[in-house]
């Protein structure tokens, strides 16, 4: 059935839909199957689908529905660029406090419009908030602002904060686990639990809590420095998750200010941040993406992209989020992906296809994870050109030969080698932790600096 004289109108203009300011604009990459008509009606279809249609004329329709349609305003087929308008009126609102809800976003305009028999893929790619749905949107609560307050640190440029993840992934019982943070914790600033830790029999929950509690107190009081902890509240369960943020802050009592909360976002869904978010807004609410790959991979025609993903947590009130190493680390990713990090952080931002005024909202911060060790650090910097942000090197601290602490300390070597514009070669003749980390990751030191062991000499010995 050809819908494209009503969920399409080509002579609509970006600019001027923009200055309404009555619609979310959303832009995606998508290829029709073949056989089922040209690729505007392939479009409306898709938007249809997406707002108030289905595959048939239903005899309920009426002028006002016909009034909330989502318009296909825009196409490139040669591209398989599609950009839809959606009305904000389609957009649920909760019925406690009026606000918006990612839920409804995501159900709209990446739901049944997945899986529709007449489209071969359709991806979003990028999106744009009008003021007028910005503002009901929860933000983040609190910022990289709050950790560096509690680092002691300048509240603007505070400055690189160097990260931990406890490694293995899973196995460690409680005492070893907090051995390992009061370990990484003489040379390093934040830990996180990896995104499956919780409350696996073999390391009970509350009594890692507990010891997590004791070694950030031994590990401040032995090197004068406050530390920072990520703590997984992920559960199915809204109960469970405030249940586990309860037992932490209480167990932490003074340090309370110095948990976060990490949540599975992806995972778990919108709900569990927004549990996190409103139930405990005075702590950092660290996102994790683990899964995300599954629709923001460039492998995947489906879904949406881990540019939009970040986007979207901004809206939720992510006070941090995952944004990959931009190439630089073990995960997929390319040095463009900074886009992503300046979306999040800046009050005005390009997209791929939109230009996002935030309107004040707070900053996201980009967390930088996966495969990263000191060897690597230099070039990543060199590339997002700021280093004000969390980085979580598990592998790159635990892996490193002298131990988590050496580790934490090469970590924090290689931002400074970065900030002084020095040669990392040279920078590690006299910073004897970084210099390690060349033989720690030997492979990497190879790829990176060719020659590096006659150059280095003894220093990495
Ligand atoms: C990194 C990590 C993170 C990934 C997530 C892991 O460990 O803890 O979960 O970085 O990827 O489990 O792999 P390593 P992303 O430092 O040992 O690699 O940050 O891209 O979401
Ligand atoms: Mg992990």
């Amino acid at each position: 059935m050809d819908q494209s004289d009503r969920y399409a109108n080509l002579a609509l203009k970006e600019q001027d839909l923009i200055a309404a300011g009555k619609h979310v604009l959303v832009a995606y990459i998508m290829k029709p199957k073949p056989g089922f008509g040209t690729y505007l009606q392939a479009a409306a279809h898709f938007a249809a689908e997406s707002s108030t249609g289905t595959n048939v004329e239903v005899s309920t329709t009426d002028d006002f529905t016909r009034g909330v349609d989502a318009l296909v305003y825009e196409i490139d087929e040669a591209r398989e660029v599609m950009k839809i308008a959606y009305p904000l009126a389609l957009f649920d609102r909760n019925i406690i406090d009026g606000r918006a809800m990612i839920a409804s976003f995501l159900t709209l305009t990446i739901g049944n419009n997945q899986g529709m028999g007449d489209i071969e893929y359709g991806k979003m790619h990028d999106f744009y908030v009008p003021p007028a749905y910005l503002k009901l949107f929860d933000g983040p609560s609190t910022t990289i602002k709050d950790l560096w307050r509690v680092l002691e640190r300048p509240v603007v440029n505070g400055g690189f904060i160097v990260g931990t993840i406890i490694k293995p992934k899973l196995g460690l019982r409680p005492k070893p686990f907090a051995d390992a943070c009061y370990d990484f914790w003489l040379g390093g600033d934040f830990i996180k639990n990896d995104e499956p830790q919780g409350n696996q029999t073999f390391a009970p929950f509350k009594e890692t809590v507990q010891l997590v509690n004791d070694a950030m107190i031994r590990a401040q009081d032995t090197t004068g420095q406050p530390k920072l902890f990520s703590f997984n509240i992920t559960a199915d369960d809204h109960y469970e998750m405030v249940a586990r943020g309860e037992y932490i802050l209480e167990t932490f009592g003074p340090n309370a200010d110095h948990i976060a909360f990490l949540v599975d976002g992806y995972v778990a869904g919108p709900a569990a941040i927004t549990t996190a978010r409103r139930r405990f807004p005075k702590q950092y609410l660290h996102y994790h993406r683990a899964g995300h790959g599954a629709v923001t991979s460039p492998q995947t025609h489906r879904g949406y992209t881990a540019f939009v993903l970040s986007k979207m947590a901004r809206l939720q009130g992510a006070s941090g989020i995952h944004t990959g190493t931009m190439s630089f680390g073990k995960m997929e990713g390319e040095a463009s992906d900074k886009a992503m990090a300046y979306m999040i952080t800046d009050d005005s931002a390009d997209g791929p296809f939109y230009h996002q005024e935030w309107l004040g909202m707070n900053p996201t911060t980009p967390i930088i994870s996966g495969g990263m060790n000191a060897l690597r650090m230099p070039g990543f910097f060199a590339n997002l050109g700021h280093s004000n942000l969390i980085m979580t090197a598990g592998g790159g601290a635990f892996g490193h030969i002298d131990g988590g602490a050496a580790g934490a300390r090469s970590l924090r070597q290689a931002e400074q080698c970065w900030k002084a514009g020095a040669d990392p070669v040279e920078f590690a003749k006299d910073h004897r932790e970084f210099a390690r980390a060349f033989e720690s990751f030997s492979h990497d030191a190879d790829l990176l600096f060719p020659n590096w062991r006659e150059k280095l000499g003894k220093a990495a010995a």
